[in-house]
């Protein structure tokens, strides 16, 4: 029987090895630079890479991501915003349930509309728990989907809404600050919500250095996920570090 994606990242952080995946939102690049940008990730230390964005204005996604499958060996997972952004090429989909808020479009409207899709396609549908949190400024997953991010003072209302999610059955809780957010999701709110659940935690938004991603790794983190720094002039540089950090973190 073929291994999941699922089953992979069980097994990791099971051993306690954690993860480090790069988002490339499809607007941010031509196809020539996503496949450099892919290769060069995965020569970084990448585990896995993330497709998406909260809104998109490019039409080339299907594209998109076939060719970052054919650039890398590492697994290449869809994060949508919506359920346009769907793509045969992809080996899975974090089928992602925005908790944090209440709008019915992101708990499972885009799901249905999605699910036929997914299963023609063939690709892995992940159950994740997204959950926006509070960063200093609106992102663009709160402006788009009209909904309120957590209040980062408030771990136990994190902690709630993470039990409620793996209690429904999802795999994965995604703590986010948002792309580009002025502050990341804080270390407290993570190592509460790590202490209420057993699935694994990733944690996203606004990390751009490696101290930051040694202190989501301290309080918890399973997993950890940079976009923007890989579009700066030092991004590759800061990306072997983090990729280097979690290399440690994971074998002590
Ligand atoms: C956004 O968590 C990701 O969904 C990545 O955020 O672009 O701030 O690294 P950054």
């Amino acid at each position: 029987m073929k291994t999941t994606i699922i089953d992979t990242i069980y097994a990791k952080v099971k051993t306690g090895e954690k993860c480090y995946w790069v988002l490339l939102d499809p607007d941010d690049y031509s196809l020539d630079e996503a496949r450099d940008v892919a290769i060069e990730s995965e020569k970084c230390g990448a585990d896995g890479l993330l497709i998406g964005g909260s809104l998109l204005y490019s039409n080339h996604f299907d594209s998109f991501v076939s060719t970052i499958k054919k650039a890398v060996s590492i697994p290449v997972m869809l994060f949508p915003g919506d359920s346009t952004q769907l793509s045969r090429h992809a080996d899975a989909l974090l089928y992602l349930s925005l908790i944090s808020g209440r709008n019915p479009t992101n708990l499972i409207g885009e799901h249905v509309k999605a699910a036929p899709i997914i299963r023609e396609s063939k690709i892995e549908p992940i159950a994740t728990a997204y959950m926006l949190v509070e960063s200093g400024s609106v992102s663009s997953v709160e402006f788009m989907s009209n909904t309120r991010p957590l209040p980062r003072s408030k771990p136990g209302i994190a902690a709630a809404h993470a039990l409620a999610a793996q209690y429904m059955g999802m795999k994965l809780v995604y703590l986010e600050a948002g792309s580009g957010a002025t502050l990341s999701v804080p270390a407290e709110m993570i190592s509460v919500v790590k202490k209420w659940i057993d699935i694994p935690v990733i944690v996203g938004g606004g990390i751009r250095d490696a101290a930051t991603v040694q202190e989501k790794l301290a309080a918890g983190a399973d997993i950890i996920v940079t976009g923007t720094i890989v579009t700066k002039s030092n991004g590759l540089s800061i990306m072997k570090d983090i990729s280097e950090t979690i290399r440690k973190f994971s074998s002590k």
